[in-house]
């Protein structure tokens, strides 16, 4: 008799961003001809730049002939693009083999299958608010307890507030896998190397083990800010890096991304080693590589003239960040974030709710953002504004939230 995973009727409600969806399809069912200006998902909006274009087109033609046509590639990635990113290490003198870059179709699929190499009865710390994906990866499977409003049992969090510049103080109790985000999703701020120091300091003491996703370092623009980990000594023994092409080359529905698993890293019951090699086999029988057309396209992102044309797009997304920014704050309104990363953080205005400000900023300006509380408990009386988007539309939606928004 077939048994289904029960833990997925512990997760607490419908995936955040299709709930959003939802909501707004809502709104303009019952209010037809509305234009809604989508600062919601963080979503990629301009065009992919002429080099990375051309890199995919290069492997889209290689598989028109007889000598350059390739099918099943291994599934760690092709070696150009896995000796590219470790070239990309070393520019800020980060000594990783080209064998620890592991390319994969996306850092939401990776960051949610890693917890699958460790045992079941690891202790999670999350931070308060998160990318929802490292919470329920783990609530799938069947780390936690049941949810209530705090969050769920068995789940340790990490509350990331005004009063602590939203980078959590260390666990007071042992735990043994924790997620850090910086650039982070949701809030915008981004870890100092002192603070991510204390982490792998306390990592490598108790041999636990960071997950560390940093989707958004190629945002980061003060150069005092770690882009990787690994820039902290110590790092390569207790943590796993993730990265992905999705919002420095426009790749979020082209899809590629890498994932960091030294050979140093281990755990309190493996050598050095282990980790490396149960991610590859982890990867080898459920994975096939990601797409080789795509790859070409990666590789072609990390090219100088790829790299130039990346980096004035993401200074794009970041002017976008200071509209936000600069609008709001003539409001009044209390923002963080933005100026390291594609999202803005903003207080809710008179102490209300996450999904009340939703449903007002949607019914009175036509702007959809997403509830802190979405990505956690400590995100509730919090909002999300995502600076993806083109200049018009988030120009448009300031301006609407500057006329139109009661408060
Ligand atoms: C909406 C911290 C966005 N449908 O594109 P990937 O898989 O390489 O990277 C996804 C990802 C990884 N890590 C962090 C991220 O914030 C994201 C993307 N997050 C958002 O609005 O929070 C897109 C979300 C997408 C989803 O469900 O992930």
């Amino acid at each position: 008799m077939a048994r289904i995973n029960q833990n997925y009727d512990k997760l607490a409600a419908g995936y955040l961003f299709p709930e959003i969806a939802r909501r707004t399809n809502a709104f303009l069912e019952s209010n037809p001809g509305t234009e809604v200006l989508r600062l919601g998902i963080g979503d990629t909006t301009e065009p992919i730049v002429s080099s990375v274009l051309n890199g995919l087109h290069q492997g889209v033609d290689e598989l028109g002939g007889v000598e350059t046509y390739s099918g099943y590639g291994p599934s760690e990635g092709i070696t150009p693009l896995r000796q590219a990113l470790a070239d990309l290490y070393a520019e800020r003198g980060l000594s990783l083999d080209p064998s620890e870059f592991f390319v994969s179709d996306g850092a939401k699929s990776d960051s949610a299958n890693i917890q699958g190499i460790f045992s079941n009865d690891c202790v999670v710390a999350v931070q308060d608010p998160a990318y929802p994906v490292y919470v329920d990866s783990n609530v799938i499977a069947g780390r936690t307890g049941s949810a209530s409003d705090s969050g769920y049992d068995g789940l340790v969090y990490m509350p990331c507030t005004e009063e602590n510049g939203f980078f959590p103080e260390l666990p007071t109790e042992k735990v043994d896998l924790i997620y850090l985000c910086s650039p982070n999703n949701p809030t915008g701020a981004v870890a100092t190397k002192e603070q991510l120091k204390s982490f792998v300091d306390y990592a490598n003491e108790r041999r636990a083990v960071i997950f560390y996703d940093s989707a958004y370092a190629a945002f980061i623009t003060d150069p005092e800010l770690p882009r990787s980990i690994y820039e902290i000594e110590g790092a390569d023994t207790c943590a796993i890096e993730f990265n992905s092409f999705s919002k420095t080359a426009g790749f979020t529905g082209v899809r590629l991304a890498w994932t960091i698993v030294p050979k140093a890293c281990l755990t309190e019951d493996s050598e050095a080693g282990k980790l490396h090699a149960l991610w590859t086999r982890r990867q080898n029988t459920f994975f096939n590589g990601a797409s080789n057309v795509v790859q070409a396209g990666g590789v072609a992102a990390l090219s100088p003239e790829g790299r130039r044309q990346t980096d004035q797009q993401v200074s794009f997304y970041l002017e976008n960040a200071k509209i936000i920014n600069d609008g709001l704050g003539a409001l009044g309104i209390t923002t963080y974030g933005g100026g390291n990363a594609p999202y803005v953080w903003l207080k809710t205005p008179g102490g209300m709710s996450s999904w009340e400000f939703f449903d007002k900023l949607l019914g009175e300006c036509h702007v959809v953002g997403t509830p802190g509380s979405g990505f956690g408990p400590a995100g509730e009386g919090f909002f999300r504004l995502s600076a993806f988007g083109h200049r018009e539309n988030v120009e448009k939606a300031v301006s609407s939230i500057t006329e139109n928004l009661a408060i």
